[in-house]
């Protein structure tokens, strides 16, 4: 009996590890930005209630500068933040193209995941689609040479529904 109580003793430890493990990828689906509001929270709370002013060059690292020259940028969050992913040829499906703090339910890649977008090409106009292989059924959008999207929550595809996190491949001189 003794024994018994021992091995379900374990079975439980067991059970708590693999949930830890899973609650793993879950608090990194969050993403960074999350994080950061806590840091800035917390950082607050220990400055006397004081607001807490950011870095400027700390907000900037990976930010639109960082897209290249003719290139196609995605970031995960608005405002051009936690990226780039960039592409300076087509992608007919972001599933090939990782970025772990996509989260899991992205499978850590690009799929679905771009909050703000950029089109530092330098020919071109692009077209981004909701679905892979170039699919416009979903929803489609065309980005002009140089625009840029800085909220994909306020900018809507053709079906008129918001384009964030949605985003699955584009191509580029396609309109
Ligand atoms: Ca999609």
């Amino acid at each position: 009996m003794r024994a018994l109580l021992r091995r379900a003793g374990a079975v439980g430890a067991g059970v708590i590890l693999m949930m830890t493990a899973l609650a793993g990828p879950a608090s990194a689906a969050e993403g960074p930005s999350a994080a950061t509001a806590r840091e800035m929270a917390a950082a607050k709370a220990a400055n006397g209630g004081r607001a807490i002013v950011p870095v400027d060059n700390m907000l900037a690292a990976g930010g639109l500068e960082a897209c290249d020259s003719g290139s196609f940028c995605v970031w995960v969050n608005a405002n051009f933040n936690d990226g780039p992913g960039q592409w300076p040829n087509n992608s007919n499906n972001y599933l090939s193209w990782s970025h772990a703090s996509c989260g899991y339910l992205n499978l850590r890649t690009w799929n679905n995941c771009a909050s703000s977008v950029f089109n530092n090409g330098n020919n071109c106009n692009i077209q981004l689609y909701d679905d892979v292989n170039y699919g416009t059924g979903r929803g489609y959008y065309n980005l002009a040479r140089g625009g840029r999207l800085a909220n994909l929550t306020i900018d809507k595809m053709s079906d008129g529904q918001p384009m964030n996190d949605r985003l699955s491949s584009h191509k580029w001189c396609s309109w």
